[in-house]
């Protein structure tokens, strides 16, 4: 599969063209719609999202709400639209990079005098392209029983110990304010989240991946661009704001002994080969172990500040303070819903290359096959 996405923060549309997804399944809008409705929730958004009210169009690849196996193109109406590729608009031009976005490096290396033509592009108003192509790889993943699922672990200092027995617990979790499995945390975070606003600060914070129901065997070791772990990580990285990326245990597996901390592998005749741990991360040599994939997802805080750091006039090269338009003060929900997102993309371009990405049928034969395959080995 392949995904382009297109769209400016304030230009007309968002769009999204998925390339390669099979034939045969069915796709609903509304669930789309809903997956898009809950980026915009949670605590510490800023004004933007009063105003939108995203909800996708899918305008090719599907007849009767069952996708042709052609490119699947999707739009979404930004309502806040205030640039068009086609009439000038009066926007004054802006030359006050902010610290931590993309504004002085994307001006620096793309010769650009006004910081409007850069940050259009660098804000993370593109994630609803994405969100609404992960929601179609739910659905498709859905089939095979795997769910994914997400929840806060942190926002900034603010951490919860708490961690999920199973997908089901941290599903429930939506329906906390702030997706936190553990209430007594969730209500400290949204008090930090609270308090920065009326500072005019921002917060970061983590959040907890999982991908549950995926048989053993998606991914390879054969070459390193097809390693799952791979593949996962670098897809949740190239989410704005997102500077870590953990499997299983992560930075806290580099200081355990082995002996302690491995997976230690079991079988019997109704379990067939299982694991009583899954400190891997459901993830070894790249592969699938069939146990859940756990990854946790750090953000830094929000670039743009109330309260404005430092900065220097790209014109005047005099010192002053970076430019604030409209400020969010954690995104840690919608980083959530992103990270579920480009999790089912990364795991549904694996799925498709194992079992065929060609039709649903086809998939469906092969899944089974290889299902019995491994059982009986
Ligand atoms: C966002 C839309 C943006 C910001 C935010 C994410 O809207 P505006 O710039 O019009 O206020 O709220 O952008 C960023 C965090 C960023 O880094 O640019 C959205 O739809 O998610």
């Amino acid at each position: 599969m392949r995904l382009l996405t297109a769209g400016e923060s304030h230009g007309s549309y968002n769009v999204a063209i998925l390339e390669g997804f099979p034939k045969g399944v069915r796709i609903e809008q509304r669930f789309i719609n809903e997956e898009l409705k809950r980026r915009m929730t949670g605590v510490g958004r800023g004004g933007r999202m009063l105003i939108e009210e995203d909800s996708a169009e899918i305008v090719s690849g599907l007849r009767n709400k069952i996708t042709l196996g052609s490119p699947i193109a999707i739009l979404i109406k930004n309502k806040d639209a205030k640039i068009f590729a086609q009439a000038s608009d009066n926007l004054a031009s802006l030359s006050i990079p902010r610290p931590a976005h993309a504004d002085l490096c994307g001006a620096l290396k793309y010769g650009e005098k006004d910081l409007r033509n850069i940050l259009e592009r660098a804000s993370a108003r593109e994630t609803v392209a994405r969100v609404a192509v992960g929601a179609i790889c739910k659905q498709f993943l859905s089939l095979f029983r795997v769910r994914i699922a997400s929840f806060t672990v942190g926002v900034g200092r603010v951490l919860s110990g708490v961690k999920p027995k199973d997908i089901s617990e941290i599903i429930a979790s939506r329906k906390q304010e702030l997706n936190c499995i553990d209430a007594v945390a969730g209500k400290q975070m949204i008090k930090a989240i609270k308090q920065a606003q009326s500072s005019g600060d921002s917060l970061g914070g983590i959040v907890e991946v999982w991908v549950d129901g995926l048989v053993c065997g998606l991914g390879s070791f054969m070459h390193f661009d097809k390693r799952l772990d791979a593949k996962l990580a670098g897809y949740l990285m190239s989410i704005p704001a997102v500077k870590g990326v953990e499997i299983g245990l992560g930075f806290k597996y580099a200081q355990e002994r082995g002996s302690l901390s491995h997976d230690a592998i079991y079988y019997s005749p109704s379990k067939k080969f299982y694991r009583n741990t899954n400190n891997s991360g459901g993830i070894e040599g790249g592969i699938s172990t069939g146990s859940p994939v756990v990854m946790r997802v750090a953000m830094k805080p929000i670039a743009t500040l109330c309260k404005p750091l430092e900065s220097v006039d790209l014109m005047t090269k005099k010192k002053e303070k970076a430019m604030v338009e409209r400020c969010d003060t954690c995104a840690i929900v919608a980083l959530s819903v992103i990270a579920e997102a480009m999790s089912s993309l990364a795991v549904t371009e694996s799925f498709l290359e194992k079992f065929s990405c060609d039709s649903l049928p086809e998939i469906k034969r092969n899944y089974q096959g290889y299902l019995k395959s491994i059982d009986n080995l």
